[in-house]
C-alpha cells in the first residue's frame, strides 16, 4: 500500500467509522419497521371447539377481535415510533408505554395464548407436571377447578381469568380489559407467569351463551388443553 493508497484507505475507513453506525442504524430501523405482528394462525378449525364453544363465535373472535388488536397494535408501535421485535418484553415494562400499546398488545398476546389453551382433544383432568402442582398447591384439581370457575364467573365487567405461576406458586388471579399478568402496571398480587388463561369479554360468549357466562365457563373445561399448561409450566422453568 502506498503512501496514496494508505491515505484514501485512511479516509474513508475514518469516514466509515463515523458514517457507519449512524447508516447502519437508519437502515436497521428501516428494515425493522416493515416488521408487523401477524395474526397468528388458529390451531384447529372454527368449528373444532362445538359444542362448547360455537362456530360462529370462533370466527368472529378471531377474525374481527383478535384480527383487529393486532392491526390496532401495528399502529399504536408505529405511532409512537416504538420498534418491537418481542411482544412479552413490551407488555413486561407496559408502564413505559402507551394505553393504545398496552390495550392492544394485551389482546394481541392474550388471545394468541387462549387459543392454545384449548383443543378440540381437550379436556379432562390433568396429567403431568401440571397435575402434581395443582395437587401440592390447591390440594385438589376440584379444589382448583372451583377456585378458577368462581373467579372467572364473578369477575367484574371485561377481563380474563388466570392460572399464573406465582414465585414458584401456582395462583389464580383475574385481569380486567386486555391486561396480562406479565404487565408492570399490575399489583404484585396479580403478577406472575401465565400458564392458563380464560376470555370472559361478552364477545367470547355472548352468541351462545348470552348472559349465561357461568355455563361457558363451565364448558371451557371440557376443552383446555393440558399439554399446553405443561409446555408453558417447563418454559417457566427455564426463565
Ligand atoms: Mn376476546
Amino acid at each position: 500500500m502506498n503512501k496514496r493508497e494508505f491515505l484514501k484507505t485512511g479516509v474513508i475507513g475514518s469516514l466509515g467509522l463515523i458514517a457507519l453506525p449512524a447508516f447502519g442504524r437508519n437502515r436497521l430501523n428501516v428494515f425493522r419497521d416493515q416488521k408487523e405482528f401477524k395474526l397468528p394462525e388458529l390451531p384447529y378449525a372454527f368449528d373444532a371447539l362445538e359444542p362448547y364453544i360455537d362456530k360462529e363465535t370462533m370466527e368472529l373472535h378471531y377474525t374481527k377481535h383478535h384480527a383487529t388488536y393486532t392491526t390496532k397494535f401495528n399502529e399504536a408501535l408505529k405511532e409512537s415510533g416504538v420498534i418491537a421485535e418481542n411482544v412479552r418484553s413490551i407488555l413486561a415494562d407496559a408502564s413505559k408505554y402507551t394505553e393504545a400499546i398496552i390495550n392492544n398488545g394485551g389482546g394481541y398476546l392474550n388471545h394468541k395464548m387462549f387459543w392454545k389453551c384449548m383443543s378440540p382433544d381437550g379436556g379432562g383432568t390433568p396429567t403431568g407436571q401440571i397435575a402434581t402442582l395443582i395437587d401440592r398447591d390447591f390440594g385438589s384439581f376440584e379444589n382448583f377447578r372451583n377456585e378458577f370457575s368462581t373467579a372467572a364467573k364473578t369477575l367484574f365487567g371485561s377481563g380474563w381469568t388466570w392460572l399464573i405461576l406465582q414465585n414458584g406458586v401456582l395462583k389464580v388471579v383475574t385481569t380486567s380489559n386486555q391486561d396480562n399478568p406479565i404487565m408492570d402496571i399490575l399489583p404484585a398480587e396479580k403478577k406472575g407467569f401465565p400458564l392458563l388463561c380464560l376470555d370472559v369479554w361478552e364477545h367470547a360468549y355472548y352468541l351462545k351463551y348470552q348472559n349465561r357466562r357461568a355455563d361457558y365457563v363451565d364448558a371451557f373445561w371440557s376443552i383446555i388443553n393440558w399439554e399446553t399448561v405443561n409446555n408453558k409450566l417447563e418454559k417457566s422453568a427455564q426463565g
